[in-house]
This record gives C-alpha cells, sequence and structure tokens, in this order.
C-alpha cells in the first residue's frame, strides 16, 4: 500500500510548514493574504492542482501608503516554497476606476470553470474580474462595480477587504467592510449581486483589556470589528473572523449560518507592531492554516508588510487556539 508513503509526505509537509511558522514566505513585500487551492490551472478538470496566494503588493507602493496599483500573486506546490508569479492584474482592468485607484485587499475564487477576483477599487468600490486561468488574463466581468459606495443601499462608509464565502448548498456570500462588517448572497454567476447588503451582527464582544489601545472611532469600551471580514465552517459550525481595528486582533465568532449572528469566541492572533492585521483560513487535506501579514522582513513595517503561514488548531470543544507570533 502507499499509504505509509502519503502518510510520511503529509507529516513531512506539516512540519516543514510549521517550522517556518510566522516566517515571511517571500522575500518581497505583500499583505492582505487570499490563499487558495485552485484544482488546475486552466480552470478545466485536468491536471494537478497548486496553492494561489493572491496578495497586496507592499513593494510597489509609495513605502508611505497602501497605494500600490497591482495585485501580486505566488504560487506554491506545498505550501513550503512559493514563487513570485508577478501581477495577475491591475487596476487599470477597471475602465470605471480612477487610474490611481488603490488596490487592496484582493480575493479569488475558483468556480464554473473560470477564475473570478473581487477587488477592492479607491477604497469605495468591489469590482469584480474573471479569467479562464488564476494567473492571469483577467477582464472586467461587469463593466460597472459590483459593489458601489455611491449607488448601493447600506454599502457602508468603506467597501473594501471582499472575501467570498461558498456554503455547500452552493449558496456564494460576499463579505466586505470597515468598521461595520456586511454580507451579501451572489448569485451563482458570481457577479450580480442577489438581494440587499445586510449589516453582519457579532454579539457578546468583551470589554477591552487595560493595555487595549482601541480604535479611536471605537468609544464602545468593548472590542470592535475593524475590517478583514472572513467566512470558513467547520463541522457545520460557521466561524467569523476579522480584525479588531488599527492597530488590531484577528479574533473570532461563530454562529449557525452564513449571515450570522455570530458569538464572540476569542482572539486567533494578537496586536503586531504594525497598524493593520488581516487574516485568511485555508484547509487542505485535513489540516488548516492560517495565513496572515506581519512586518518581519527588514525594512518591513505599516507599509511594508509580508505574509506568513501557521498551523491553525482547534480544541474539541470547536474553539480555534490562540496562534503564537514568531519573534522578529
Ligand atoms: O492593504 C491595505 C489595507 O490594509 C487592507 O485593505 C486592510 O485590510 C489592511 O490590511
Amino acid at each position: 500500500s502507499c499509504l505509509p508513503a502519503l502518510l510520511l509526505a503529509l507529516a513531512a509537509s506539516a512540519t516543514a510548514a510549521t517550522a517556518n511558522a510566522g516566517q515571511p514566505i517571500a522575500q518581497r513585500f505583500n499583505a492582505d493574504p487570499s490563499p487558495h487551492y485552485f484544482t488546475t490551472q486552466d480552470g478545466t478538470t485536468q491536471g494537478g492542482g497548486k496553492f494561489y496566494l493572491y496578495a497586496t503588493d507592499d513593494a510597489s507602493n509609495s513605502g508611505n501608503y497602501w497605494d500600490s496599483t497591482t495585485w501580486r500573486l505566488y504560487t506554491s506546490p506545498d505550501m513550503q516554497t512559493w514563487t513570485d508569479a508577478g501581477i495577475p492584474l491591475d487596476v487599470k482592468v477597471f475602465k470605471w476606476a480612477r487610474p490611481d485607484a488603490k488596490a487592496w485587499a484582493p480575493e479569488a475564487v475558483q468556480r464554473n470553470g473560470r477564475f473570478y477576483f473581487y477587488a477592492p477599487v479607491g477604497g469605495d468600490t468591489i469590482g469584480v474580474a474573471v479569467s479562464n486561468r488564476p494567473d492571469g488574463g483577467f477582464a472586467d466581468a461587469r463593466g460597472t462595480p459590483l459593489v458601489d459606495k455611491a449607488r448601493d443601499t447600506n454599502a457602508g462608509d468603506e467597501p473594501i477587504d471582499p472575501a467570498v464565502f461558498i456554503d455547500k448548498d452552493g449558496q456564494a456570500y460576499l463579505y466586505f467592510g470597515t468598521r461595520v462588517p456586511k454580507v451579501v448572497k451572489l448569485k451563482a454567476d458570481m457577479v450580480t449581486l442577489d438581494g440587499p447588503i445586510l449589516d453582519v451582527a457579532i454579539v457578546g464582544l468583551p470589554p477591552l483589556d487595560k493595555t487595549e489601545k482601541p480604535d479611536k472611532a471605537n468609544k464602545t469600551g468593548r472590542k470592535a470589528y475593524g475590517e478583514a471580514p472572513f467566512l470558513h465552517e467547520r463541522n457545520g459550525t460557521y466561524y467569523f473572523t476579522f480584525s479588531t481595528g488599527w492597530p488590531g486582533q484577528i479574533v473570532y465568532a461563530t454562529g449557525t449560518s452564513p449571515l450570522g449572528p455570530f458569538t464572540y469566541r476569542g482572539v486567533v492572533l494578537d496586536f503586531l507592531k504594525i497598524s493593520t492585521n488581516h487574516q485568511a483560513i485555508l484547509e487542505h487535506a485535513g489540516k488548516s492554516w492560517l495565513f496572515y501579514h506581519d512586518s518581519l522582513l527588514p525594512g518591513g513595517g505599516s507599509h511594508r508588510r509580508s505574509i506568513a503561514i501557521a498551523p491553525l488548531e482547534y480544541g474539541v470543544d470547536g474553539s480555534i487556539r490562540q496562534v503564537p507570533l514568531a519573534a522578529g
């Protein structure tokens, strides 16, 4: 049987990724990870799979602000070695965008034999582009924003940080927003909103502890939603993770529906030494991984971030164990 060899290979890959836990995955500044395992490169049913990691490109910003206008892609066969696959697209793909519109935290989805790229453009819109391949060839899927602060009721002050979750029944949900988390259903075409934009309710947020520095706008005395919404499901429980602000912890809340409400459960990742925190969770081959950004590359900082990966573990009650930060 090839099972022992397979188990050994799985154990070796888990050990290697664990050994690198929290360390930058590349020598280039990048942030806001959107990691995926796509089953093929070309969207057909042929061929093997690969990991794709889409990112905000901090290496091409001014160093003073998140003002890059291109996104960055990394690929990996095993999550240990990552290859810089260049620019999958830039904001110019969206003709309606201002040419200097900032390219912030991206999202990507493989569905319908195609690849969809969800792009916060300029802080007030989210665009969606589509391609037959994950690494390029993206074209604007609509010719108009998917979400537009000026057009859509309840889009909130800042429709950024898109994250898509597809439930077992095939229903897709788009999460986004700063300060107030938003959710809206997507039609099966993945490029059309299906119904109203709703606020995501998070209950049971705990009081700030004495050492916490709340966001200036947060007058509640409690932890609050800041940005970076992300939804994943495990054993029938829906986990909503997010950053609590600027600076922020990554925390999680759970519920019984992708629409919420979600009940606060605890901290996944503590404050970093930089202003933003932004996570994604990837489940693959029975293991879970936390992707986030930190500032551990030489010259790192709030606008010079680097993506890191760490194993994510659960207690028997479904609680997430807090991930230790790597020294640096
Ligand atoms: O990268 C620009 C912004 O910083 C993202 O949209 C936020 O999530 C924060 O990480």
